[in-house]
């Protein structure tokens, strides 16, 4: 039997309104986690959370309220030294705790350095848009007093006006030399990783449950990224293998073509949703995705020609505008009477395969008919803006408050996607109405089950299997990083 972990218990710290309930957010993948608002005096009471690895606790973290006026309460911890006595640090806090003045003029920085002299570090949160002043500095003697590390943590790093390297230098000034670099609303995708290091560093007898959290936290990382593509796999088979007859006059293919987009739309925004729901985001996260899109950007609905010309890919014939946008005939069916298919099966053995695969019995009903199916440029765009979702999802820390945006992260890897010749099992699926869950055909078969985890490792790396295996950069896929923990809140 392995050895528990050690509780790491850890006070986050800081000024008011610097984020220090967000950092919380961000560290717990909790978006609901206490209050937070652009206001000084926010937070008004501890409230604790703790990290758990395989359901043992690893980490308590404990928000505080903001020190408002760390120079006046330097000021009279400096009167309570006792003439000829001399208290070394904590003495003097303990010795304040017991004061009146804790109960009264400085009662919630009592709460904060009660809580810092319980813990075993704290993480002081900067916001590094703020000039140094003489009252963070205060602020940091009264912390620093507690007898414990302090790993200080900069927020708001991606604010044009930010002054890290001010902050840096009168950290270092006063002997705070590890420092993190870390934005609450869009951590580095190593931030936490970063964080834990650090903190490993600052107290050493943790070390060994930092390293198991950070092991943990890589694991959950991939295992999330694994089920977030896996959720865009089954989409994109269902959408692939999606073929709806109709007569073949002009009226019934219109309205064949519009049913077509309903479920096309219908099953990409059940994907999104459950892509938000894995990583812990809500539906109001990502509110332009609202259906039916609308708009001018490339967010806007999944059967416009603009939004595949927008993400560069190329428009086939099925993608003309009107009625039939989107929709394509299917070339195996449409139009052509059975024997007319057998005749062109023989031709065109692959089409034939295909023909097998439906059972002569469908075909027969089918003939007459035209069959519709979704276009392939709509396929690539539905696995171009999916994997575009993940990557924001990734970089996105639970304290952000305005929407997820997308526009940015189609990395040059969906170039595959993009261009190239859609993955075999999305051809397969073509082929194969059966695998299609939103038709009555569906029929779950093991073949469909390891296509969808083929075309997940596919989708990880769009292209990879055509690229020579020597020619990947080692640790590749460790690069899209984010984090999960579970997490149990305790309010104190
Ligand atoms: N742009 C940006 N905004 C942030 C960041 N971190 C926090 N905020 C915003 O800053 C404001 C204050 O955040 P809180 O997390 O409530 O700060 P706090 O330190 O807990 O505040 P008190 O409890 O009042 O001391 C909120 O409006 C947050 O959305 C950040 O990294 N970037
Ligand atoms: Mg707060």
């Amino acid at each position: 039997m392995s050895t528990p972990l050690r509780v790491l218990r850890l006070a986050v710290v800081g000024h008011t309104n610097t984020g220090k309930t967000s950092l919380l957010r961000t560290l717990t993948r909790d978006p609901a986690f206490g209050e937070v608002l652009d206001l000084p005096g926010t937070t008004r009471h501890v409230e604790g959370v703790r990290l758990l690895i395989e359901g043992s606790t690893a980490i308590e973290l404990f928000d505080t309220p903001g020190m408002e006026d760390g120079m006046a309460l330097l000021d009279y911890l400096d009167t309570l030294a006792a003439p000829g006595a001399r208290l070394d640090g904590p003495a003097r806090i303990q010795r304040f705790l017991d004061s009146p003045e804790s109960m009264r003029r400085f009662e919630q920085e009592a709460r904060v350095l009660r809580k810092l002299l319980e813990c075993d570090a704290g993480l002081y949160v900067v916001d590094a848009r703020d000039p140094v002043l003489a009252k963070h500095r205060d602020e940091l003697a009264v912390l620093a007093s507690c007898g414990h590390p302090l790993l200080p943590v900069l927020n708001f790093t991606h604010s044009p006006d930010h002054r890290i390297d001010e902050w840096r230098s009168a950290l270092a000034r006063l002997g705070l030399h590890a420092i993190v670099e870390f934005d609450t609303i869009a951590p580095p995708l190593d931030g936490e990783d970063q964080l834990y290091d650090k903190l490993a560093l600052l107290l050493d007898s943790h070390a060994p449950t930092l390293r198991a959290l950070r092991r943990d936290i890589a694991e959950q990382r991939r295992q999330r990224r694994l089920d977030g593509l896996s959720l865009v796999a089954e989409m994109l088979m269902d959408i692939a293998a999606l073929r709806l007859s109709s007569p073949p006059d002009d009226a019934a293919l219109q309205g064949a073509a519009e049913q077509l987009r309903r479920l096309a739309r219908q099953r990409e925004q059940q994907c999104i949703d459950a892509l938000l729901k894995r990583y812990n985001f809500r539906p109001a996260d990502f509110p332009a995705h609202a259906l039916p899109l609308r708009g001018e950007r490339w967010d806007m609905d999944l059967f416009h020609p603009q939004a595949l010309k927008e993400m560069g890919i190329h428009l086939g014939k099925g993608m003309a505008a009107g009625a039939m946008a989107g929709a394509t005939l299917d070339m195996f069916t449409a139009g052509i009477s059975l024997g007319a298919a057998t005749l062109l099966g023989a031709a065109a053995g692959g089409l034939w395969q295909g023909a097998d695969k439906l059972g002569r019995r469908l075909l027969g009903r089918l003939r007459g008919f035209q069959e519709l199916t979704v276009d392939d440029a709509v396929l690539r765009l539905l696995a171009m803006r999916e994997l575009a979702l993940i990557a924001a999802l990734e970089r996105r820390g639970h304290a952000a408050q305005g929407p997820i945006e997308i526009t940015e992260l189609i990395a040059g890897k969906a170039d595959a996607l993009r261009k190239e010749r859609l993955p075999e099992d999305l051809l397969e699926a073509r082929a194969s109405p059966e695998w299609s869950t939103l038709t009555e055909h569906y029929q779950p078969t093991a073949r469909r089950a390891q296509a969808v985890k083929r075309l997940t490792t596919e989708l990880d790396e769009p292209g990879h299997t055509r690229v020579p295996a020597d020619s990947c950069a080692p640790g590749e896929s460790e690069r899209h990083a984010s984090r999960e923990v579970e997490s149990c809140r305790t309010k104190r």
